[in-house]
């Protein structure tokens, strides 16, 4: 059988594998990051991987998944070492990564997680753990109802959430006399870092006021983070290791682009990260915007319109001149709504976006972007078409993208696989298909479960629009819709 990836087995490699260039043995932890998917492995373990290499040997990275077991049980025997597969047009480039020396699993033993968050050497915690884990209500505050957040405060010294893990960590530091470590959200939501501050605060001031007003003095910077994972496949993982001559149960696919935009508040130190491409700004806002509504927008578009038309991946999707067509529209739209004070240059991102999408080296498949649109669409479409009415301009794209998501939704079962792709609000999605209303009846009672457009005064607007473009799909078909949209004015 063939060996595994480890730190003996590291010296058997090809020369055309870049491997760490550290001794891994005199790093130390500096970061404990929540939420160790491929996402953090492609993207902030890289950087942190470049920082160790320039000697900065304190920023060392334990992993923590706050749900599954699966890659820890495949890295613990790597000794947390695994294979970033960089691919693009000139071919793929493979790289060991040695950034991350731990990982463990949080629910099989919190009291670990607890220990490592309040290890003094720990100055930095981060967090990808996706939209849904924010535990927010539908107007944005902490879910104190969610079992989770219930859990947690009955049981403090044993959580669940995140926030149950950062606020006892930092309880526990303070009785201790160590500084609080820096939070930094590196998740797709705007004002990720001043939002998770606020819900970290929420959940401190249900334990005890005192609580609360120290978790209010920590450091939350937001940040801006992007480059393209997608799910590894078994095909992955075999041509791979066969380039190593050795098994890598885990590798991580990425594309060339990379891109972190961090604002620049940690009063317990960080790495010298800019040194290594990451903009440290002093207001991420218009950065993350950007981001989240002319790239995430669109992935999520291309995902619900591609799964219509019977494309698995986003290049295959985006490939399709109809789909082309609107996306380009859909930008145009979204673009309008940026600030254009803040220096950003939108017509070179959309371009750089174009190329990203149609790479077609990595097979980034539309079921696994329509994931969650539920908790996605907000800030990727609807706060966009809220944006265009405020200013008098019509949505008529992005309501587009919103009845797409209802209508993959909805025939999942039916012309598409059961559980294709899933969503928090499935149980309240699936009795609205089932129950075969009308499309202005169901686009209401989905904007009710999603809370979409909240209590904006635009609300009927767009889902009057919503209706119309899935009452078009329901009857006519994709094709025809988009037809619908081509030539309108934008
Ligand atoms: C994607 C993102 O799955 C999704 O929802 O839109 O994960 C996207 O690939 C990243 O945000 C890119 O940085």
């Amino acid at each position: 059988m063939i060996e595994r990836l480890s730190s003996t087995s590291l010296r058997a490699l090809p020369a055309s594998v870049e491997t760490p260039r550290y001794d891994r043995a005199t790093v130390t932890p500096g970061i404990v990051h929540l939420g160790v998917g491929a996402f953090h492995r492609a993207h902030q373990a890289d950087y942190v991987e470049q920082c160790l290499a320039a000697g900065e040997t304190g920023w060392g990275i334990i992993g923590a998944s706050l749900q599954s077991a699966s890659t820890r049980d495949a890295l613990e025997p790597q000794d947390g070492l695994y294979t970033l597969a960089i691919r693009g047009s000139g071919g793929e480039k493979l790289r060991v990564i040695g950034s991350i020396l731990s990982v463990f699993v949080a629910p099989q033993d919190p009291a670990r997680l607890l220990r490592a968050l309040t290890d003094p050497r720990v100055r930095i915690v981060t967090l990808t753990i996706t939209e849904k884990a924010y535990l927010r209500n539908s107007v944005g505050d902490l879910d104190t109802a969610h079992s989770a957040i219930v859990a947690d405060l009955a049981n403090p010294s044993t959580p669940r959430s995140a926030h149950g893990y950062l606020v006892e960590a930092l309880a526990r530091r303070r009785a201790a006399g160590t500084q609080p470590f820096t939070i930094l959200s590196c998740d797709n939501l705007p004002a990720n870092g001043q939002t998770l501050h606020r819900l970290l605060v929420q959940f401190a001031g249900l334990r005890d006021p005192d609580l609360a007003a120290h978790v209010k003095s920590v450091s939350c910077p937001s940040s801006m983070v992007d480059r393209i994972v997608p799910a590894t496949t078994d095909a992955d993982r075999d041509r791979v290791s066969q380039t190593l001559g050795l098994r890598d149960a885990w590798p991580v696919m990425t594309e060339p682009f990379s891109q972190w935009v961090i604002e620049d508040d940690f009063p317990a130190g960080r790495p010298q990260w800019e040194k290594f491409g990451v903009e440290m700004v002093r207001d991420v806002r218009p950065f993350e915007e950007m981001k989240l509504r002319l790239l995430n927008g669109a992935h999520s578009s291309i995902a619900y319109l591609g799964l219509l038309a019977g494309h698995d991946t986003v290049a295959k999707s985006f490939g399709d001149p109809a789909i082309r067509r609107f996306v380009t529209a859909l930008w145009r739209e979204a673009e309008a709504t940026l600030p254009k004070d803040a220096g950003l240059d939108t017509r070179s991102y959309v371009a750089a976006l174009t190329e990203r999408f149609d790479n077609t080296a990595l097979a980034h498949r539309t079921a696994q972007i329509a994931n969650d649109g539920s908790q996605k669409l907000p800030q990727r479409i609807v706060g966009s078409a809220l944006d265009r009415l405020d200013s008098g301009k019509e949505a008529n794209h992005l309501m587009l993208a919103v009845a797409a998501w209802i209508r993959a939704a909805e025939l999942r079962g039916k012309e598409l696989p059961t559980g294709l792709f899933t969503d928090p609000l499935d149980a309240g999605l699936e009795a609205i298909a089932a129950s075969g209303l009308p499309a202005a009846d169901t686009t209401a009672a989905v904007f009710d479960a999603a809370g979409f457009a909240g209590r904006s005064v635009h609300r009927a607007r767009l889902q009057d629009l919503v209706a119309r473009h899935l009452e078009m799909l329901r009857r006519e078909g994709l094709a025809a819709a988009l037809a619908s949209l081509d030539g309108e004015n934008l």
